[in-house]
């Protein structure tokens, strides 16, 4: 029985649980409560990952690099469009978000939320000190993850200009994140449970106008997402790679569909490497270097969803919010991308960072929980497209793109 129920693929698994969560919800009614215990239970072993796998993704990342020289013309370059398409993402995610308003019109006065964050009243000052790790295992115990990311991203410099690349604290870091993200493939092994009594729970007591909000969020990811692909990422191709849009994604096609299947950027990762350097003309050397710093920090479906996820939590819950929580949010969503491994999942961890800041109820993520494996499949081939379109800008610019190897029609 429990053979036949994991030959099952999970997305397949979480789709039929969601379906019949639904149903059991809408048949059930307030009474499917009693249930939602198990929904909590998954975010709570959820949420019990975000501190190793940031620390243990981010440093074995980093350190990854190999030679600090490496940053200089191809780092300098990749790590500025990370930058640059993330805040693009995160800003497209924010209006989509405050636009089309998904989270209005649901009915939550019944809903226990539990202790509601306080918004960050921090101001600059305490905020520009909050980023200082002055106590790494304070910072970890308050799963504090901005201090945490500069925490590992300075562990990750440490051992490159310690040369000791390689050495034991690299393989402990490298054996660390692999050993992380089969803790998380464990944990998402709850996801089919987790989210059949959370959608029975959102069903049951919220009804419809819950589940036609969760779909209009569902649909708006899905559009960010195809925009950031359609246009962001054609433009940097035609315009800075010197390439034809349609070369480009015929050529990573592959890598589109299997990290849509997955929902991880780090499965991918072997397909994602191969599309850049055979159909792409990409050089080994900056392939293996932004493709892979990329699938660790660089994940602008991820930025966008949690730019729309927030606003949508704060619509559903009645949190009215200003325009430098918006900013806060922007940095904040780009951070939680940042430090997202790329693993199933990985948003929905991440949305704990964002709320908290902006006083939006973490009851959100339950609320939420049930369809994000849907989301996160586009995310991910998102954030999987976005590696390899930097990638081949970054080569063009660098002149490390092999134009001959670029695929034509008929080689695919
Ligand atoms: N699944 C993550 C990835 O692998 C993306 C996410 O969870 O948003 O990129």
């Amino acid at each position: 029985m429990l053979k036949r129920w994991f030959a099952i693929p999970l997305w397949q698994r979480v789709i039929a649980a969601l379906v019949l969560g639904i149903a059991v919800g809408l048949f059930w009614g307030p009474g499917a409560e009693s249930i939602k215990i198990i929904g909590d239970v998954f975010i709570a072993f959820i949420k019990m990952l975000v501190v190793p796998l940031i620390f243990f993704s981010l440093v074995s990342g980093v350190a990854a690099i190999g030679d600090l020289r490496k940053l200089g013309a191809v780092g300098g370059r990749a790590l500025l469009l990370f930058v640059v398409t993330g805040q693009i993402a995160v800003w497209l995610g924010l209006l989509l978000g405050t636009v089309i308003q998904p989270g209005i019109g649901v009915n939550t006065a019944g809903l226990d939320l539990g202790p509601t964050p306080t918004p960050n009243e921090a101001t600059w000052r305490s905020m520009i000190l909050g980023i200082v790790p002055q106590s790494p295992v304070q910072v970890m115990a308050d799963v504090n993850v901005l201090p945490l990311i500069v925490f590992s991203l300075l562990i990750g410099v440490g051992i490159l200009m310690a040369q000791e690349e390689g050495g034991p604290v690299q393989k402990i870091f490298d054996s660390g994140a692999v050993v992380m993200q089969h803790v998380t493939m464990v944990v998402m092994e709850l996801t089919p449970f987790g989210v059949f009594a959370l959608m029975a729970w959102v069903a049951g007591t919220l009804g419809f106008d819950a589940l036609t909000a969760l779909a209009k969020l569902v649909a708006l990811n899905y559009v960010g997402c195809l925009l950031i692909i359609g246009i962001m990422y054609s433009a940097m191709i035609k315009f800075m790679a010197k390439l034809s849009p349609v070369d480009f994604f015929r050529g990573i096609v592959d890598a589109m569909a299997v990290s849509y299947s997955t929902a991880s950027s780090n499965a991918t990762l072997p397909v994602t490497l191969r599309c850049a350097e055979r159909n792409l003309g990409v050089s080994n050397s900056v392939a293996s270097f932004v493709v892979s710093l990329g699938a660790t920090i660089n994940m602008n479906g991820t930025a966008m969803y949690l730019g729309l996820a927030t606003l949508f939590g704060a619509q559903v819950f009645g949190v009215d919010l200003t325009w430098g929580q918006y900013f806060l949010i922007s940095i904040l969503a780009t951070l939680g991308a940042v430090g997202a491994a790329g693993i199933p999942g990985a948003g929905l961890i991440m949305m704990a960072l964002v709320f908290g800041a902006v006083g939006v109820p973490l009851e959100t993520i339950a609320f939420v929980a049930g369809v994000d494996r849907i989301m996160d499949m586009m995310r991910t081939t998102t954030n999987v497209s976005g590696d390899a379109a930097v990638a081949v800008t970054v080569a063009h610019m660098t002149g490390e793109l092999d134009r001959r190897e670029l695929t034509s029609a008929d080689d695919i």
